[in-house]
Protein backbone atom coordinates (compact mmCIF):
# COMPACT_ATOMS: atom_id res chain seq x y z
CA UNK A 1 0.00 0.00 0.00
CA UNK A 2 1.70 3.38 -0.95
CA UNK A 3 -0.54 6.05 -0.14
CA UNK A 4 -4.62 6.38 0.84
CA UNK A 5 -5.27 7.48 -3.09
CA UNK A 6 -8.36 8.76 -2.44
CA UNK A 7 -11.60 8.88 -0.26
CA UNK A 8 -15.15 7.90 -1.93
CA UNK A 9 -18.08 9.89 -0.61
CA UNK A 10 -21.52 9.07 -1.47
CA UNK A 11 -23.84 12.14 -2.38
CA UNK A 12 -27.53 12.31 -3.78
CA UNK A 13 -26.98 15.43 -5.93
CA UNK A 14 -22.99 15.65 -7.19
CA UNK A 15 -23.89 19.32 -8.45
CA UNK A 16 -24.97 20.47 -5.29
CA UNK A 17 -21.90 18.20 -3.55
CA UNK A 18 -19.47 19.87 -6.47
CA UNK A 19 -20.29 23.43 -5.02
CA UNK A 20 -20.42 22.63 -1.28
CA UNK A 21 -16.75 20.64 -1.36
CA UNK A 22 -15.92 23.63 -3.89
CA UNK A 23 -16.28 25.52 -0.47
CA UNK A 24 -15.12 23.15 1.95
CA UNK A 25 -12.24 22.31 0.15
CA UNK A 26 -11.40 25.48 -1.65
CA UNK A 27 -10.68 23.78 -5.03
CA UNK A 28 -12.63 22.49 -7.94
CA UNK A 29 -13.45 19.37 -9.06
CA UNK A 30 -10.99 18.58 -11.49
CA UNK A 31 -12.51 16.02 -13.47
CA UNK A 32 -16.16 14.33 -13.71
CA UNK A 33 -16.46 11.34 -15.28
CA UNK A 34 -19.44 8.45 -15.12
CA UNK A 35 -18.42 5.09 -14.86
CA UNK A 36 -21.45 3.00 -16.21
CA UNK A 37 -19.97 -0.36 -15.21
CA UNK A 38 -20.37 0.84 -11.55
CA UNK A 39 -23.45 2.89 -12.09
CA UNK A 40 -22.02 5.59 -10.85
CA UNK A 41 -21.13 9.80 -11.36
CA UNK A 42 -18.33 10.89 -9.84
CA UNK A 43 -16.31 14.04 -9.81
CA UNK A 44 -12.64 14.39 -8.09
CA UNK A 45 -11.09 16.99 -6.07
CA UNK A 46 -7.28 17.18 -5.47
CA UNK A 47 -6.21 18.06 -1.48
CA UNK A 48 -2.66 17.58 -1.74
CA UNK A 49 -1.45 14.18 -2.46
CA UNK A 50 -5.20 12.57 -1.94
CA UNK A 51 -8.29 12.98 -4.06
CA UNK A 52 -11.82 13.43 -2.59
CA UNK A 53 -13.79 11.30 -4.77
CA UNK A 54 -18.10 11.95 -5.09
CA UNK A 55 -19.87 9.30 -6.21
CA UNK A 56 -23.63 9.99 -7.29
CA UNK A 57 -25.69 6.60 -8.58
CA UNK A 58 -27.07 6.64 -11.75
CA UNK A 59 -29.22 3.87 -11.09
CA UNK A 60 -31.24 2.20 -8.40
CA UNK A 61 -29.33 -0.87 -8.28
CA UNK A 62 -25.65 0.89 -7.82
CA UNK A 63 -24.06 0.66 -4.53
CA UNK A 64 -24.18 4.10 -3.73
CA UNK A 65 -28.03 4.26 -4.42
CA UNK A 66 -28.03 1.05 -2.16
CA UNK A 67 -25.50 2.36 0.50
CA UNK A 68 -27.44 6.14 0.80
CA UNK A 69 -30.73 4.24 0.88
CA UNK A 70 -29.55 2.20 4.09
CA UNK A 71 -27.01 4.74 5.82
CA UNK A 72 -27.53 8.39 4.11
CA UNK A 73 -24.65 10.56 2.90
CA UNK A 74 -21.12 10.18 3.58
CA UNK A 75 -17.34 8.42 3.41
CA UNK A 76 -17.99 5.57 1.53
CA UNK A 77 -14.50 3.63 0.63
CA UNK A 78 -11.43 4.40 1.37
CA UNK A 79 -8.80 3.40 -1.61
CA UNK A 80 -4.87 2.59 -1.19
CA UNK A 81 -2.63 3.17 -4.30
CA UNK A 82 -0.61 0.16 -4.95
CA UNK A 83 1.79 -0.49 -7.77
CA UNK A 84 -0.45 -3.51 -9.08
CA UNK A 85 -3.79 -4.32 -8.04
CA UNK A 86 -4.07 -7.90 -9.27
CA UNK A 87 -0.68 -8.74 -7.37
CA UNK A 88 -2.38 -7.01 -4.43
CA UNK A 89 -5.12 -9.12 -4.77
CA UNK A 90 -3.87 -11.71 -4.85
CA UNK A 91 -2.36 -11.26 -1.20
CA UNK A 92 -5.12 -9.88 0.39
CA UNK A 93 -6.62 -12.92 -0.38
CA UNK A 94 -3.53 -14.58 1.12
CA UNK A 95 -4.11 -12.51 4.11
CA UNK A 96 -7.74 -14.02 4.31
CA UNK A 97 -9.76 -11.01 3.43
CA UNK A 98 -12.62 -11.82 1.31
CA UNK A 99 -12.16 -10.03 -1.89
CA UNK A 100 -14.71 -8.68 -4.25
CA UNK A 101 -13.13 -9.01 -7.12
CA UNK A 102 -10.74 -11.97 -8.47
CA UNK A 103 -8.89 -9.03 -11.04
CA UNK A 104 -9.01 -5.65 -10.91
CA UNK A 105 -11.04 -4.45 -13.38
CA UNK A 106 -11.60 -0.46 -15.01
CA UNK A 107 -12.68 2.77 -12.44
CA UNK A 108 -12.64 6.20 -12.31
CA UNK A 109 -9.66 8.44 -13.30
CA UNK A 110 -7.86 5.83 -15.34
CA UNK A 111 -7.12 3.46 -12.99
CA UNK A 112 -7.32 -0.72 -12.38
CA UNK A 113 -9.95 -1.45 -9.00
CA UNK A 114 -10.42 -3.80 -6.99
CA UNK A 115 -12.56 -4.13 -3.46
CA UNK A 116 -12.23 -5.83 -0.45
CA UNK A 117 -15.71 -7.05 1.29
CA UNK A 118 -16.45 -4.28 4.11
CA UNK A 119 -17.73 -7.61 6.22
CA UNK A 120 -13.31 -8.81 6.65
CA UNK A 121 -12.32 -5.13 7.32
CA UNK A 122 -13.70 -4.26 10.18
CA UNK A 123 -16.63 -2.24 8.40
CA UNK A 124 -14.49 -0.51 6.01
CA UNK A 125 -15.15 -0.64 1.83
CA UNK A 126 -11.62 -0.87 1.10
CA UNK A 127 -10.43 -0.14 -2.12
CA UNK A 128 -6.97 -0.69 -4.28
CA UNK A 129 -6.02 0.98 -7.16
CA UNK A 130 -3.15 0.63 -9.76
CA UNK A 131 -2.65 3.19 -12.78
CA UNK A 132 -4.04 1.49 -15.95
CA UNK A 133 -1.67 0.70 -18.01
N1 LIG B 1 -19.12 0.57 3.79
C1 LIG B 1 -19.37 -0.19 4.88
N2 LIG B 1 -20.34 -1.17 4.91
C2 LIG B 1 -21.06 -1.34 3.79
C3 LIG B 1 -20.84 -0.57 2.62
C4 LIG B 1 -19.83 0.41 2.65
N3 LIG B 1 -19.55 1.18 1.59
N4 LIG B 1 -21.71 -0.98 1.67
C5 LIG B 1 -22.45 -1.96 2.21
N5 LIG B 1 -22.05 -2.18 3.47
C6 LIG B 1 -22.58 -3.16 4.42
C7 LIG B 1 -24.07 -3.00 4.61
O1 LIG B 1 -24.36 -2.03 5.59
C8 LIG B 1 -24.48 -4.39 5.01
O2 LIG B 1 -24.19 -4.60 6.36
P1 LIG B 1 -25.24 -5.39 7.31
O3 LIG B 1 -25.29 -6.79 6.73
O4 LIG B 1 -24.61 -5.30 8.66
O5 LIG B 1 -26.53 -4.66 7.17
C9 LIG B 1 -23.57 -5.29 4.19
O6 LIG B 1 -22.43 -4.46 3.84
C10 LIG B 1 -24.23 -5.78 2.92
O7 LIG B 1 -24.75 -4.65 2.28
P2 LIG B 1 -25.90 -4.63 1.20
O8 LIG B 1 -26.62 -3.34 1.23
O9 LIG B 1 -26.68 -5.90 1.28
O10 LIG B 1 -25.10 -4.52 -0.11
P3 LIG B 1 -24.53 -5.64 -1.02
O11 LIG B 1 -24.09 -6.86 -0.28
O12 LIG B 1 -25.46 -5.76 -2.15
O13 LIG B 1 -23.22 -4.87 -1.48
C11 LIG B 1 -20.93 -4.42 -1.38
C12 LIG B 1 -22.23 -4.43 -0.60
C13 LIG B 1 -19.84 -3.78 -0.52
C14 LIG B 1 -20.59 -5.85 -1.74
C15 LIG B 1 -21.17 -3.56 -2.70
O14 LIG B 1 -21.50 -2.25 -2.33
C16 LIG B 1 -19.98 -3.56 -3.61
O15 LIG B 1 -19.79 -4.48 -4.41
N6 LIG B 1 -19.12 -2.51 -3.56
C17 LIG B 1 -17.97 -2.42 -4.40
C18 LIG B 1 -18.26 -1.64 -5.66
C19 LIG B 1 -18.58 -0.21 -5.39
O16 LIG B 1 -18.72 0.22 -4.25
N7 LIG B 1 -18.70 0.58 -6.49
C20 LIG B 1 -19.01 1.97 -6.40
C21 LIG B 1 -17.74 2.81 -6.45
C22 LIG B 1 -17.01 2.66 -7.77
C23 LIG B 1 -15.90 3.66 -8.00
O17 LIG B 1 -15.23 4.15 -7.05
O18 LIG B 1 -15.67 3.98 -9.18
Amino acid sequence: MNKIEHIGIAVKDIQASNELFSKLLNTKPYKTEEVESEGVITSFFMVGETKIELLQATRPDSAIAKFIDKKGEGIHHIAFGVDNADLEIGRLQGEGFEMLHQQAKPGADNKLIAFAHPKSTNGVLTEVCSERP
